[in-house]
């Protein structure tokens, strides 16, 4: 950077959409055959196309994963969807740095943060629009689309949090957000 010099930001948001836009913006997306074992109705599962996209990512990793003292920034978008009475959602993780926290919030539609601590009890917070949810070190955390249209959420972490997606894959939550008579329940 020069001295005295005024920049435009490399990085730009989407004011309705908060998609990311400019250098060192990285995306993924999920589809339903990458989420195998993810959903307990395994019927339903395969009556789905495999191709079907559940979910996708934009984030911007200024540094290098792993490095102390930066932030991360993303934008997650869950379409609507169920595999038999459970709502499309993410696949879920604690961190690595286990001990390390981080931001969501609610950007566009209608969801749940699901949350569960090392003792494996398992709680969640509504998500729309403005909703903002603090995730502590040690918190497990998946997002579930419970409406009708796709959920925006953003997120922010600390560059050295890391994914550990081990715990998740091998044992799950200890409950999942199913929809009984209409309704987001804790199962
Ligand atoms: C948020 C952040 C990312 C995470 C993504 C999807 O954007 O927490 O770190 O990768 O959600 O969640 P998951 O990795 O559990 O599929
Ligand atoms: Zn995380």
């Amino acid at each position: 950077m020069e001295n005295k010099k005024i920049y435009d930001p490399s990085i730009k948001i989407k004011p309705e959409s908060w998609h990311l836009e400019g250098e060192g913006v990285v995306e993924s997306t999920k589809l339903l055959r990458q989420l195998e074992g993810v959903f307990a109705d395994v019927d339903a599962f395969k009556k789905l196309h495999p191709d079907t996209l559940v979910y996708n990512v934009q984030a911007h990793l200024p540094v290098k994963e792993g490095t102390p003292g930066g932030l991360f920034f993303g934008t997650t978008v869950i379409q609507p969807g169920k595999v038999g009475n459970e709502y499309f959602m993410t696949r879920g993780h604690f961190h690595a740095t286990a001990d390390r926290a981080e931001y969501y919030w609610g950007v566009q539609g209608e969801g749940m943060l699901i949350l569960m601590d090392a003792d494996r009890n398992t709680w969640a917070e509504k998500m729309y629009p403005g909703s903002l949810h603090y995730i502590p070190g040690g918190v497990a955390h998946r997002v579930a689309n419970t409406g009708k249209t796709p959920l925006i959420f953003g997120a922010s972490w600390p560059s050295d949090a890391g994914h550990n997606y081990a715990e998740i894959d091998n044992n799950g939550f200890s409950a999942r957000l199913l929809e009984i008579d209409g309704k987001p329940s804790l199962i």
